[in-house]
């Protein structure tokens, strides 16, 4: 990867870990920065020897301040509409199938709550704040606000969000379903990433599966969803890992399996 401005990458034990780092602007999300993270997202996700990824704030400015509203101050409604301005970054998160954590370590205001709300778990430290500011800006949430946040904490506290423009706590958050555990600043990341070396132990096209199957919940109706699920779940029948996993279990004594990835 050439060289980073706005993200600092690293490797661990079968984890990939991206840290937003735009101290100066609160991570807002410049082009730039929307250019490295999907550059990165893209270098684990073809990457064998990593399993799940971890995406944080850095230590210094929270998780991210949305937008670069000093970038899009200058944009018109024709540059914006003409260059699908930011679209980019859900489509990219859509062409990820490994599980991606996302560490809220401080605020995550407008287009940061949404990046939020791309990865497929969370977790907050006890200072975070998340919130979809944009009403304040004479603007609507444009990366998925109106459309994730209903469906993670329901329409009612959704629309508060949106319309009085506030923030809800890290404790809030949790309570409503959007983040999976709070944890004190010092020790969030430390447990994602033991979650994420956890999850990585697994088998790699197993969680994939997992995850589009979960994520497919918010496509499919109910019997459509059961059948969809149905198949996924057969399709592991044809897995190296799922004869692994079943001799594993079955062996006398039990033993730990041994994942091939395939
Ligand atoms: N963009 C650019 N710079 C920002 C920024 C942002 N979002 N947030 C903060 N900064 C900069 C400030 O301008 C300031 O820079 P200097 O003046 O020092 O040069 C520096 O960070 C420190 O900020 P403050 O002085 O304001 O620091 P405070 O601690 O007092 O407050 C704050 C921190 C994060 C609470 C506050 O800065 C704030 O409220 N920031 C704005 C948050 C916000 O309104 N965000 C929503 C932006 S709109 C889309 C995709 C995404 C989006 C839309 C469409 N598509 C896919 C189509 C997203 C839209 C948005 O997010």
């Amino acid at each position: 990867m050439e060289s980073l401005s706005t993200i600092i990458v690293e490797h661990a034990e079968r984890v990939g870990l991206i840290k937003l780092n735009r101290p100066e602007a609160y991570n807002a999300l410049s082009r730039t920065l929307i250019k490295e993270l999907l550059q990165a997202l893209k270098l684990f996700e073809s990457d064998p020897s990593i399993g799940v990824i971890v995406l944080t704030g850095g230590d210094k400015k929270g998780f991210c301040a949305g937008a670069d509203i000093k970038e899009q101050s200058e944009l018109s409604f024709v540059n914006a509409y003409n260059q699908d301005y930011l679209k980019d970054l859900n489509d990219g998160f859509f062409a990820i199938h490994k599980p991606i954590i996302g560490v809220v370590n401080g605020i995550a205001l407008g287009g940061g709550c949404e990046l939020a709300m791309m990865c497929d778990i969370l977790y907050a430290s006890e200072t975070a704040k998340f919130g979809q500011p944009e009403i304040t800006l004479g603007t609507i949430p444009g990366a998925g606000g109106t459309q994730r946040l209903i469906r993670a904490i329901g329409k009612s506290k959704a629309m508060h969000m949106i319309l009085t423009g506030e923030t809800i706590s890290a404790k809030q958050a949790e309570a409503a379903g959007l983040v999976a555990k709070v944890l004190p600043a010092e020790q969030v990341l430390v447990v994602a990433m033991e979650t994420a070396t956890k999850i990585a132990s697994f088998s790699a096209p197993v969680l994939a599966m997992a995850k589009e199957a979960v994520n497919e919940a918010e496509e499919l109706g109910l019997k459509n969803g059961l059948h969809f699920e149905s198949r996924l779940y057969h399709a592991t029948f044809g897995l190296e890992d799922h004869a692994e996993g079943f001799q594993a279990f079955l062996a006398k004594p039990k033993r730990a399996a041994q994942w091939a990835h395939k």
